[in-house]
């Protein structure tokens, strides 16, 4: 096969590598292939847009969802346009181009010239900047990740507005319950849909208790009897099952076996008595994948009727000790660009992803309880302590026999473990699934960078 031929075919394998070199450099250059080394390229591209014949990667995400079109940037990035109409589309704004006088209307109020509306194809693309100002929206061009990010104020406003009841059910604070006459303790929790921020700039709508995903802690004693209003306010039927309790068939909460399904509107009240000591869950019981999927669980958690004694100072930690610290961490996501039934783009720790997970704050030598409770609809977390081990202290409710000594312990839908251990060394420690893409905020398809952690990890920070 070898014969004189050889050095023309090397020669027309050379001449074809260097046309398409030059090619592609000539053809957008650093945007187009950037944005497809990093993943972000073909699945976006907008007909249209595209044939601008300037880089096409680039997604323009507005609290965290990402629109139809991507951006494009010109040539030597002094320019970064997005489409007008679907940042307007996704506020709910009315829009109008009056192609004649090239003027754009939001709401019936001039864009100013400064936006600079032009056509491409036939998408009006107007300047990010200029744009996002006319409309009061903060924008950041984040040319690094091929992304322009878009965040209305009240993204803002509800991340910050959230924060405190973030805070009260990882400190495992219960709602303060209304005590009737006969000394049972009574709670309402309203089914509703509600704007959730599982990060800084990030909104979603949750299906929520009460307006937050996570619901409010329940937390009564052993022994104490339970009432609790369920009120519907949701456009399709719920209920509530009080995962790991002991209770009478009919208040289970399953629809359409123990009860009938809580119609929009209705409500339901549910009486038990709080039958045993441990950490455990309340979640909706009809359209799981959505209704627990969107934030529709909370944690219940029943004290002992006797308070045991404190942890000692050193030596093996069990349950039925009393510890400095008592954390709730329920383990799930949101899901902010998935559609409601694929696996979360944001897994969240009590709703929220890190870096916006509130740390644990110590001193050396305290003793915490971290009552884990994986409400995830499928995934499993395995979650991993940097710089000390700890006891698996309880399971699903109940104290273990011998408490085990790990690091890193499995969790499966709808398990709960409480773990215990003893800050005994000085620094900011990880705390984390170890399931590494739960730890990417915006999934694989979203995230910024392969460096950048999110998702499921918290941290420990221990002071002397
Ligand atoms: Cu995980």
């Amino acid at each position: 096969m070898i014969n004189k031929k050889w050095p023309v075919t090397i020669f027309l394998v050379l001449m074809a590598l260097v046309i398409y070199t030059v090619g592609g450099i000539t053809q957008g250059g650093f945007s187009r292939a950037e944005a497809n080394e990093s993943g972000h390229g073909s699945a976006h591209q907008s007909g249209d847009v595209s044939q601008a014949g300037e880089g096409d990667g680039i997604a323009v995400l507005l609290n965290g969802r990402q629109l139809p079109r991507p951006a494009t940037v010109s040539s030597d990035f002094s320019e970064t346009r997005i489409s007008a109409q679907d940042v307007a589309d996704a506020l709910g704004y009315g829009y109008r181009w009056d192609a004649t006088a090239r003027k754009l209307y939001i709401e019936d109020k001039e864009i100013p010239a400064a936006a600079d509306p032009i056509m491409v194809g036939s998408v009006v693309m107007v300047l990010a900047d200029e744009y996002a100002q006319a409309l009061s929206l903060s924008c950041n061009n984040d040319s690094a990740s091929h992304r322009v990010l878009l965040e209305t104020p009240q993204a803002m406003k509800r991340f910050a507005d959230e924060e405190p009841a973030v805070r009260d059910v990882m400190e495992g604070k219960g709602m303060t319950p209304h005590t009737a006459a006969d000394g049972t303790k009574e709670f309402t929790l309203t089914a509703e849909l509600a704007d959730w921020a599982p990060a800084k700039g990030v909104l979603t709508t949750a299906w929520t208790y009460n307006g937050q995903a996570p619901g409010p802690t329940i937390r009564v004693t052993e022994g104490d009897k339970v009432r609790i209003h369920f009120v519907n306010h949701l456009p399709e039927p719920s209920a509530i099952h009080w995962h790991g309790l002991h209770l009478p068939n009919a208040m289970d909460g399953v629809p359409g076996l123990t009860q009938k399904e809580v119609q929009p509107g209705q409500s339901f009240v549910y009486e038990f008595t709080a039958s045993h000591p441990g950490t455990f869950m309340y979640h909706s019981h009809y359209n799981d994948m959505k209704q627990i999927g969107g934030g529709m669980y909370g944690a219940f958690i029943i004290d002992p009727k006797e308070k045991p004694a404190a942890a000692p100072e050193a030596g093996e930690l069990r349950d039925g000790m009393t510890f400095d610290r008592d954390y709730t961490m329920l383990l799930a996501g949101n899901r902010v660009n998935n559609a409601a039934e694929d696996v979360p783009d944001y897994f969240t720790i009590n709703g929220r992803s890190y870096p916006d997970t509130p740390p644990i704050e110590m001193r050396k030598g305290q003793t915490a309880r971290i009552r884990l409770i994986n409400i995830d609809t499928m995934e499993m977390h395995t979650m991993h302590l940097h710089g000390m081990d700890f006891q698996v202290i309880a399971r699903n409710g109940h104290a273990v026999k011998t408490p085990e000594t790990m690091n890193t312990v499995l969790l499966g839908p709808g398990e709960t473990v409480d773990i215990a251990f003893r800050a005994d060394a000085v620094g900011d420690w990880m705390f984390h699934c170890h399931i590494l893409d739960h730890t990417m905020n915006g999934g694989e398809e979203h995230a910024r960078t392969g460096s950048e952690m999110g998702g499921l990890i918290t941290l420990v920070k221990i002071l002397p």
